[in-house]
């Protein structure tokens, strides 16, 4: 299949935001591999993001995750993204590392330690307004493990007020992006397990109330275009958590399990136009790289998901269309198998050229010297945030 240049300009206005967590030392409850040069503090985060977008041109944002990324001055941490080319993006809360919260937070059963979880997003929304940022974060790690442990109905209705307030305090450029995951760390049943639950509460909150959809937070065989599908026609895609997975949140580099499916979820974005910035859609990463070099881990993630909308744009539509309306199954399935059989990286490669990037960033990045450099001055770095 010949690629025609002017199919895949999309690809100039489609950024991907990078996690400041892919950048610390991470590994599995098992144990946490130290790397050298990993960041010590989040202006170091944004230093290695910032190599990530000048060698790839593509991104621009870096989400916080709080307190992880707690420091004094968030107006002077913005201002060294700004002089760094980046922008700071979405704003993680973090319900997951408080003992308070180890029979719930937001639908714990005493008020106070849900007050106190609604307190926390508050801080978040204040971080929101000396960052600029206006997307503000939520995924909720509550749960039950044992049937019987607390109502599941009333979980739902504490968490709908929860939500409420915390809704109720946002600005009116800000969104509430809710995220939801099958299990973990629960495992008789999450609060918020799936797509539907969290469209649920969105719809009752408003429209500033949208689904973060992360692509490793569901059960294995679960057709995921179809999610996508679904929360586009209703305006309710907020966000992607993009990283791949073999089993469960596995958390690995996007498009490395099963770079078909993430082309075919792509294309439902496609479809739907969800590709251009006006869509709202934020497209980020959410990933640790416990083995593989960090910087290096997230440029080859820009690359991929650059590479699955690539062949996502290339399906030819009026073709699939035709075999759609004349009931041809297998000419239909063949339009979009032969755009998502095209090799795309010479094309993305020398597009890049064209933009003063280099062809192959990777390799860029090696011959940088930038990682000699931080491997010799940073000494200690930080742990991405979990997993000790
Ligand atoms: C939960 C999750 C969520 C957290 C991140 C660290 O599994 O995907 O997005 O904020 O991991
Ligand atoms: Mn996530
Ligand atoms: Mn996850």
């Amino acid at each position: 299949m010949s690629i025609d240049p002017a199919a895949l300009a999309d690809l100039d206005t489609f950024t991907i935001e990078v996690p400041s967590w892919a950048y610390g030392n991470s590994g599995t409850r098992f144990k946490v591999f130290a790397q050298p040069g990993v960041p010590r503090d989040p202006f170091e985060k944004l230093a290695d993001a910032a190599q990530v977008n000048a060698l790839t041109g593509a991104a621009p944002r870096v989400s916080l995750h709080i307190p992880w990324d707690l420091v004094d001055d968030f107006a002077k941490l913005s201002a060294y993204a700004a002089d760094l080319g980046l922008q700071l993006g979405a704003i993680n809360s973090n319900l997951f590392q408080d003992d308070d919260y180890m029979l719930g937070s937001l639908t714990h059963p005493e008020k106070r330690v849900r007050d106190k979880a609604i307190a926390h997003h508050v801080q978040c929304i204040d971080v929101m307004r000396s960052t600029g940022s206006t997307d503000l974060k939520l995924w909720l790690p509550d749960g039950l493990n044992y049937p019987g442990q607390d109502s599941i109905r009333g979980r739902q209705d504490r968490l709908a007020d929860s939500l409420q307030q915390i809704y109720a305090q946002l600005d009116a450029e800000h969104r509430l992006l809710i995220e939801y995951k099958f299990f973990e760390p629960a495992f008789y049943t999450m609060d918020i397990p799936d797509w539907g639950t969290s469209l649920l509460h969105c719809l009752a909150l408003g429209p500033q109330a949208q689904v973060v959809l992360d692509t490793g937070h569901h059960a294995p065989g679960t057709n995921i275009e179809f999610i996508v599908a679904q929360l586009l026609r209703q305006n309710r895609l907020g966000a992607f958590d993009f990283n791949s997975r073999f089993y469960a949140d596995d958390d690995l580099i996007v498009g490395a399990a099963d770079p078909f499916q993430l082309f075919r979820i792509l294309f439902e974005i496609v479809v739907q136009d969800a590709q251009k910035p006006a869509s709202g859609v934020n497209f980020m990463l959410d990933q640790c790289h416990n083995i593989e070099p960090k910087i290096q881990g997230q440029i080859r993630s820009v690359l991929n998901v650059q590479e699955a909308l690539a062949k996502a744009l290339l399906v030819d539509r009026s073709e699939l269309r035709a075999a759609q309306e004349r009931g041809d199954v297998l000419g239909a399935n063949g339009v979009l198998m032969d755009a998502y059989n095209t090799d795309v990286r010479e094309a993305l490669a020398d597009r890049r050229e064209a933009a003063g990037l280099p062809r192959d960033p990777i390799a860029a990045y090696r011959a940088s010297g930038y990682q000699e450099k931080i491997n010799a001055e940073r000494v200690g770095g930080t742990q991405a945030g979990w997993g000790a």
